[in-house]
């Protein structure tokens, strides 16, 4: 670090093997071309570093893993290996960076970056805004896709769940149920709501923000996760978390997502811990919606990391001028 301020380093993970819709791997590209980049720089205090996108093409010659009598686990070895290098290249960019922004790609992505980003700092905490809590195991998936399983692999809680799979031997798990936090989940998986409650993991799905309101529920689920303030917080945010009117270009869009303010206040309260220490943002894909529909998801996108990084107006209105969070 050379200066006084905040690096931020950024990385394209062009993942799409943890689903099956084409186009999420131009995820990326599309975010960075909504003007990513331009809106992060020049920022007093502030330092862009881009690391551009690790490779993960599939792999050729791999097969699915079967199980037998169950919709069979796609793509591991495309996914592993993609999500290995994304863990090295995470890893190392947390050397020289406060934050590691990392644009997905596929949500088997956080496999990658959640690791690497276990391995920098100790003691991390998750918060997860997703419309589902990617908690499958490959036995209780009801898709065989692994963006809908990434926090088993991540979770001391869910090993005895894990296959052994040779190729995913490298992820070791990193997080317990008390440093995972979800908000604004509402398409969970009957394996899914087991596990949840089996292990009492925190979270405020869709439903508890309509009754308590979005800034009672960001209070809730911060206190669980971070207790004391002092924990760097992984912030995974899945732009299905959002209404599909905000963010129509999405694989999976479910009805009755976060209003656009619901999901920028969710960043802005992360940005006002001052932990943030990495982020993911998710599942944009620009193939699956028409031109214009696509641009206005890759904005909102961007929206999103700039509030998360403590940038929007709104935000810096009420903070106290002593305050050059992030950390
Ligand atoms: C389902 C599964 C999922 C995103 C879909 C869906 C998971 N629970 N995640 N779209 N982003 O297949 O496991
Ligand atoms: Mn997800
Ligand atoms: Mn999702
Ligand atoms: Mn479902």
């Amino acid at each position: 670090k050379t200066d006084g301020g905040v690096q931020i380093g950024i990385l394209g993970a062009p993942i799409q093997s943890g689903q099956r819709n084409h186009g999420v791997q131009f995820g990326p590209e599309a975010i960075r071309k909504a003007g990513l980049i331009e809106h992060l720089d020049h920022h007093v205090g502030m330092t862009i570093k881009d690391f551009g996108d690790v490779e993960a093409g599939y792999v050729q010659g791999h097969a699915d893993f079967y199980l037998t009598g169950k919709t069979p686990l796609r793509n591991p070895t495309s996914t592993a290996q993609a999500n290995s290098k994304v863990a090295d290249t995470v890893e190392n960019i947390l050397k020289s960076c406060d934050v590691c922004l990392t644009l997905g790609g596929d949500h088997s992505t956080a496999i990658g970056t959640i690791t690497g980003h276990a391995r920098a700092r100790e003691n991390i905490s998750v918060l997860w805004v997703d419309a589902h809590p990617d908690l499958n195991t490959p036995v209780s998936s009801p898709s065989g896709n692994i963006h809908g399983m990434p926090l088993h692999f991540l979770m001391h809680d869910l090993q005895n769940e894990r296959l052994s799979i040779p190729e995913f031997e490298w992820v070791k798990p990193c997080i317990t149920s008390s440093n995972l936090g979800y908000i604004a989940i509402r398409d969970i998986d009957p394996g899914e709501i087991a596990i949840m409650k089996r292990y009492n993991i925190p979270h405020c799905s869709i439903r508890e923000i309509d009754r308590n309101g979005i800034a009672h529920c960001m209070e809730k689920i911060l206190d669980m996760i971070n207790p004391s303030g002092n924990r760097p917080i992984h912030l995974s945010f899945d732009i299905d978390s959002l209404d599909p009117s905000i963010a129509p270009a999405t694989g999976t869009r479910v009805r009755g997502g976060l209003t656009y303010r619901e999901g920028m206040y969710i960043c802005e309260e992360v940005a006002r811990t001052g932990c943030l220490s990495a982020m993911d943002l998710v599942e944009v894909n620009p193939e699956l919606s028409n031109f214009r529909e696509a641009k206005r998801t890759s904005e909102v996108a961007v929206e999103i990391i700039k509030h998360a990084l403590g940038l929007s107006d709104t935000y810096k209105l009420e903070r106290h001028p002593q305050q050059t969070r992030l950390k």
